[in-house]
């Protein structure tokens, strides 16, 4: 019903769709495995919800084991005249112990002062360790593994990174940030598992192999981390949490909004390929590149679906389905044919159908073609734009991102 309810509120207001749009060769979003049309947010919810949610878990992103892990935090760091005394600077190392070994990570947290009540925070990964976000020299250096000659972090990187973490404006803005170093959770290569957090996390388990997290599922677990430590902070609002991620941390940033529910706000950059972009019809980065290429990303049952993509149980707009009824925003670049762009904006239009059940505007943005450049689609609970120029993440697509996320935490 709520499909024709909002048909009609979108015709009025000159904004049109198409009712029951269906990605060809792919399994219905609202049929459950029974053949049971979906049609109740209770039917959604309880089965079909957790039905594609297994799906995604035992057949591309892993399996969690559920450890029972015992978290610790140590501020190793904090002064509170950070960026000429705009914000407070704090560094936390976060100790995870299970199964008789202990796994580190540490976190940066810039927060505004001044505010009176809790602020909301945006939180990312990043590639390069936390010092390469910034140019300020406070930022501890990691001690992880890093891409490069000899693997190791030098001064001479720090802030190299910068121009993706736009920190003072987001400060300026009202928000909080945070990020950790995706290495402190799963180092980025083919050899990457035994340093990362997964032998604790797996040992004793009973998960078969074939449906393990590798990387994209170890640093999903980490950003629920995050949130574990906000819920403990004071000057945060843990329930205004917008999680950004880009790229191969888009794919992480959506399997861990999928996964964990706090998340409140959920944004992909340019994710691609098992990411925001569909897997069927895609064009650029293939499934079975992206395992050829990464073979330490995903469970290896999703090697299964290499050059089969029609044989996959799902496809990402179901993936996008999952964060409904919180706000999803998918950001393309226009020369990033390797995300391609289009199929990332057909994923975010099908998972429309799941906002509708919740009485929700989907994507307000019901044609084929791509929007213009630079030209964001911000009306509906799912958001999309098309920034002009080359896959990265820029003060522009921040600049979005925040727009968007007042409009619910203001
Ligand atoms: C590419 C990969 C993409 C994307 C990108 C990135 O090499 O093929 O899927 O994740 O890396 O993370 O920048």
């Amino acid at each position: 019903m709520y499909k024709w309810i909002w048909a009609i509120l979108l015709s009025v207001t000159g904004v049109s769709f198409c009712l029951g749009q269906h990605l060809e060769g792919c399994p219905a979003l609202l049929e459950t495995t029974d053949g049971e049309q979906v049609t109740s947010i209770r039917q959604w919810e309880r089965i079909r919800r957790p039905e594609i949610k297994e799906l995604f878990a035992t057949q591309i992103y892993g399996v969690d084991p559920c450890a029972k892990v015992k978290t610790t935090y140590r501020v190793i760091e904090e002064d509170s005249e950070a960026f000429d005394g705009k914000a407070t600077r704090r560094q936390v190392r976060i100790t995870f112990a299970a199964n008789g070994m202990e796994h580190t990570a540490d976190l940066l947290l810039y927060i505004p002062n001044g505010k009176e009540k809790r602020v909301p925070v945006i939180l990312g990964l990043n590639f390069k360790g936390n010092y390469a976000t910034t140019s300020d020299p406070a930022v501890l250096i990691t001690e992880r593994w890093v891409k490069g000659i000899n693997h190791r972090a030098a001064d001479s990187l720090r802030g190299c990174t910068s121009s993706r973490w736009p920190y003072e404006r987001a400060l300026e803005r009202g928000y909080a940030v945070a990020t950790i170093y995706n290495g402190d959770f799963f180092p980025d290569h083919v050899d990457g598992y035994a340093g990362s957090v997964l032998p604790m996390l797996y040992a004793g388990s009973r998960v078969p192999d074939s449906a393990r997290m590798k990387a994209v599922g170890a640093w999903a677990w980490g950003l629920s981390r995050a949130v574990d430590y906000f819920e403990k902070v004071p000057e945060l609002n843990a329930r205004q949490v917008m999680l950004l991620g880009h790229s191969r941390l888009g794919k992480a940033a959506l399997w861990a909004g999928a996964s964990d529910q706090r998340f409140a706000v959920v944004v992909s950059n340019e994710s691609g390929s098992t990411g925001a972009s569909l897997a069927r019809h895609k064009k650029g980065e293939s499934v079975s590149r992206i395992n050829s290429r990464y073979p330490y990303w995903f469970a290896d049952n999703y090697k299964k679906y290499n050059d089969r993509e029609f044989d996959l149980p799902v496809d990402q707009h179901m993936l996008l389905a999952l964060m409904a009824p919180r706000p999803l925003y998918v950001g393309s670049a226009s020369q990033d044919l390797w995300a391609d762009p289009s199929n990332e904006l057909r994923s975010a239009r099908l998972c429309g159908e799941v906002y509708r059940l919740y009485g929700l505007q989907p994507l307000a943005w019901d044609r084929e073609e791509l929007p213009s450049v630079n030209t964001p689609i911000q009306q509906g609970t799912v958001a999309y734009h098309l920034r002009e120029g080359r896959h990265g993440i820029t003060a522009y697509d921040w600049e979005q991102y925040m727009d968007f996320a007042d409009k619910y935490f203001k």
